[in-house]
């Protein structure tokens, strides 16, 4: 065809789509829970959001409609539920408010919308859900443990039992628990796709069972049940000295398995007496010790049915009870990204090592071929040390060491089931000789969030800077949020958790994960409000009450609220919050917290030469007191929000009570801070502990403090969030840029420059001279200094929800992009040739939808700016020039119809947008 008339059909054509397009509001994406068909919920009033998307701007939702049924189908007969018309813009967390919902069955769900003009969408496609097993004494199965005598070596012991299913299957379904870690398997196929279930929990109080759909899995005839136990969190070591059995010494196993039959009728086989135990292959699996296997001891087909059992001893009943089982609220940890290897080396002292490129959680998975007895040994190092050689000191008591026995038979392959490893690089001893690259796979495990966030500019550095922090979330949020994957820790450190949890939820639907996390968080709180060091709490009583770890009880649910407009956290945690509130204002005397340990600023700068005082050290009862205002604060706020107006008044009198305490205690009258340190100046600034007249000199004095160290952060844990965030919001944005850019130690750039993969622990996890920082604590794979992420994201990039009731979790959208980036150090500048940023492109997918901030220079003085704003939300958008240039689509922008001009002066603008794809010109 001629091009000019195939050129004129698609004109003629995108006309006739243009006019017609009446650019309806559509629901796109169903969430029940914050999931999507999740499987084996136990809140009786599930909550349900949905996505919309529409062509066209300002597209909004003014009513819903929902439906909930008994059947796909949602026949008129099978509706259980139907909301009618309700005028709400609401697409966010809707209640169910149906009839009461019952253990294990399946619900579905639609949703139909009105637009902001009162058009109806059709209905949704159907949703679902399906309950989990809802009270104590709707478990049936029993609780069982081995029925022999276990070895020194705690092997990991198998469970099976064979059933017959004489009907038509219709559906069938699953709930599985263990003390200690489980994998399942029906018919010899592993049972969902999850790994380390049940996961970690504070098992006394809570433990979490899974709920799967295995109608696929089962068939009429002979099926084969079989269970597979490691001692896990709940036995195996943990923490240091020998620590074991934190929460009992017998591992035992709940099944429950519900099958529906075509007939209608159903019925119910669980885990009892009938079933039988038997040591299996896995012959030792410790966290970090890691797993051997001697394949010579599988018992061949013991998955499958018509496997002769008889040497096999029967189970033992447990009676460990079901008050505290609960369903599994977080996303399970799955296997994600494989590795193969990049390259296989011999290091200088000999080793066979093999190099997978990217500091990972996870495991290797081997295949090969050798004869029966030969073996292969795999331990997992994150560095090679300056000679190149395997380094696994800093690994402390963790072996991370897989040993596999083979049978000979013609294939095998292996991973470890119970255990898992933080790794680069793997040393391979054994006994088999032809060994190659081709052997080996490594593979990510993580808990499977949604990825929700993507950062990209145009500096290289600053795109492995936001890559290493992606991977060093991965790698550490493992059901918990762990401070490391790799040596004998891998804890649930609170105050980690806290510092990292707003950058978390750039990177991924966190919210979930850490609605978990705070219900453990509420069951290990002491009784006197105290909150422990690491959640599970495996450290004991005493392990508790530190400034800026135990506020993870109030900073993670606020985040968790402002991020994902998730109110229900916080009546949820209400109680805990106040509690740890309380505790402080029990542990002050005058309004003063000055007791107790603290770990203070973790971690901060501190040269081993220090000759003239330059450790950056900053009184730790100053920062207590910080953090006993800030978490009030959040307490004052959260009451406002649940009407607790008695609260509000009460903790308002106490914090200005401790502010005052803060004045007197640690400011002289000239407004120095007694610490003079970065961290002192940035919590005070944060926290708002000054009054205004003396926060500019006090801005003025941290200024000055990172000019004296030539331009570089000395920030530790808890100073370290906010350092940039304080610089750019007292007018200093461009130190703050300077301070992201330095490439010497200490900074973030610093471990990016020397090749790491994930953020380190500490700023010189290995310093200049290619030497290692004390092995005693020298992780390569820890979040916490990767908390600059969150600046990246709403300074940088300019992404922000408005924090008002009613508009958080980005249902207004704040945009506050910095284009404008200079160097105010020549010697940064020069370090990166000075090289401006000219391009952020940074996206975050909501609860509404798709935020794309987009910039980028196309001359020197001219940005495109790029944007896209979901459905049902609006944003206000901050511009540090004036209206006039300022270009909507090549036209001035008091000529567009689709922007609300809210503010403009010389200076600054403030614009108004509805949703929809937006593309400015702007004159700087
Ligand atoms: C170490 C780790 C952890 C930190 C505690 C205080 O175990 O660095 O991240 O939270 O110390």
């Amino acid at each position: 065809m001629n091009s000019v008339y195939s050129r004129l059909i698609v004109l003629t054509i995108s006309l006739v789509g243009f006019l017609n397009c009446y650019c309806q509001v559509v629901p796109s994406e169903l969430f029940v829970e914050n999931r999507i068909n999740p499987i084996g919920i136990d809140q009786s009033n599930p909550t349900f959001t949905w996505l919309l998307s529409s062509d066209g701007k300002n597209k909004n939702q003014s009513a819903y409609r929902i439906q909930v049924g008994r059947s796909e189908k949602m026949g008129s007969s099978e509706i259980i539920w139907d909301s009618d018309k309700i005028n709400s813009h609401q697409s966010v967390n809707v209640e169910y408010s149906g009839p009461e919902l019952q253990s294990l069955k399946k619900y579905y769900w639609r949703v139909k919308v009105w637009d902001e003009k009162g058009k109806s969408s059709n209905w949704s496609l159907t949703g679902s859900w399906q309950m989990g097993i809802l009270k104590p004494n709707d478990w049936k199965a029993k609780w069982i443990t081995v029925g022999y005598k276990e070895g020194p070596e705690r092997e990991s012991p198998m469970f099976r039992k064979e059933i017959t299913i004489d009907k038509e299957i219709e559906s069938a379904t699953i709930a599985i628990t263990s003390h200690g870690l489980y994998e399942a398997y029906i018919n010899g196929k592993k049972i969902g796709d999850a790994f380390l279930t049940p996961g970690w929990t504070s098992y006394n109080k809570r433990l979490q069972y899974q709920v799967y759909d295995v109608t696929s899995l089962l068939k009429k005839g002979k099926n084969a049940l079989g269970g597979l136990l490691g001692s896990g969190w709940f036995r195996g070591f943990l923490a240091w000295g020998g620590n074991k059995d934190s929460y009992g010494r017998e591992l035992s196993l709940l099944l429950q398995l519900k099958v529906n039959f075509t007939d209608g009728t159903s019925t119910e086989i669980g885990t009892d007496e009938s079933w039988k135990s038997h040591k299996s292959s896995i012959t030792s699996s410790e966290i970090y010790k890691g797993e051997t296997i001697d394949a010579r001891k599988e018992k061949n087909g013991w998955k499958m049915p018509n496997y002769n059992d008889s040497d096999w001893s029967a189970a033992i009943l447990k009676s460990i009870g079901y008050e505290h089982l609960a369903a599994t609220y977080n996303e399970p940890i799955t296997i994600h990204e494989s590795f193969d290897p990049i390259k296989m080396i011999t290091t200088p002292e000999g080793d066979k090592v093999i190099d997978f490129g990217q500091n990972l959680v996870g495991w290797v998975e081997v295949n090969l071929k050798g004869s029966q007895g030969d073996s292969i040994v795999i331990e997992h190092a994150e560095v090679l040390d300056k000679n190149g050689n395997f380094y696994t000191e800093n690994l402390r008591a963790a072996d991370q060491r897989n040993t596999y026995i083979l049978n000979g038979k013609d294939s095998e392959s292996f991973r470890p089931h119970f255990s898992w490893q933080g790794f680069r690089y793997i040393k391979i001893n054994g006994t088999i000789d032809n060994i190659s690259e081709e052997n080996f796979k490594a593979v990510a495990l993580y808990s499977n969030m949604r990825k929700t966030g993507q950062f990209n500019s145009s500096n290289t550095l600053l795109n492995q800077l936001q890559h290493n922090i992606q991977w060093g979330q991965y790698g550490n949020f493992l059901d918990v949020p762990t401070d490391c994957p790799q040596r004998d820790e891998r804890l649930g450190w609170t105050g980690d958790a806290q510092v990292f949890a707003s950058t978390a939820a750039f990177n991924m639907h966190v919210n979930n994960f850490f609605t978990k996390w705070m219900k453990d968080l509420e069951a290990d709180q002491l009784e006197n409000g105290s909150v422990p060091f690491v959640i599970p709490n495996v450290l004991g009583k005493n392990a508790s009450g530190s400034a800026g770890w135990a506020d993870a009880a109030t900073i993670i649910p606020w985040n968790m609220y402002l991020l994902y407009g998730n109110e229900q956290i916080l009546k949820n945690q209400y109680y805990s919050m106040k509690s740890w509130v309380d505790f402080m204002k029990a542990q002050s005397e005058d309004d003063l917290w000055k007791k107790g340990f603290h770990f203070g600023d973790w971690l901060f700068f501190r040269p081993e030469d220090d000759n003239d005082g330059r450790s950056a050290i900053t009184d730790k009862y100053l920062i207590a007191q910080c953090f006993y205002a800030h978490s009030t604060q959040i307490l004052i706020d959260t009451a406002r929000i649940l009407g607790k107006d008695n609260d509000v008044n009460e903790y308002e009198r106490l914090l200005e009570k401790i502010k005052a305490a803060f004045l007197k205690e640690y400011v002289t009258p000239n407004g120095r801070l007694v610490s003079s340190s970065q961290t002192a100046y940035v919590l005070a600034l944060n926290f708002e502990m000054l009054p205004l007249n003396l926060r500019k000199q006090a801005v003025e004095r941290l200024v000055d403090n990172i000019k004296s160290y030539d331009y570089h952060l000395t920030t530790g844990f808890l100073g370290t969030p906010y350092l940039n965030a304080v610089l750019t919001d007292n007018g200093y944005h461009d130190l703050a840029y300077t301070l992201l850019m330095q490439r010497t130690y200490p900074s973030w750039l610093y471990p990016v420059q020397t090749g790491a993969t994930t953020i380190w622990e500490r700023w010189d996890g290995r310093k200049p001279d290619g030497t290692f920082q004390t092995p005693g604590m020298n992780s390569f794979n820890h979040y916490a200094y990767g908390a600059i992420g969150n600046w990246m994201y709403t300074a940088l990039a300019g992404i922000n929800s408005s924090r008002k009731k009613g508009e958080t979790g980005y249902k207004k959208i704040i945009l506050k992009p910095h284009f404008k980036n200079n160097y105010v150090s020549d010697k940064v500048s020069a370090e990166n040739d000075g090289e401006m940023l000219k391009k952020v492109e940074a996206s975050l997918d909501t609860y509404y939808g798709r935020i794309s901030s987009n910039w980028e220079y196309i001359n020197d003085n001219t940005i495109l700016y790029k944007i896209k704003i979901p459905v049902n939300t609006s944003a206000e958008i901050h511009l540090q020039t004036g209206l006039q240039n300022i270009l909507l689509e090549d036209k001035s922008i008091s000529l567009s119809r689709d922007v609300e001009i809210l503010k403009q002066d010389m200076g600054s603008t403030i614009l108004k947008i509805g949703s929809g794809n937006y593309v400015f010109t702007i004159k700087q």
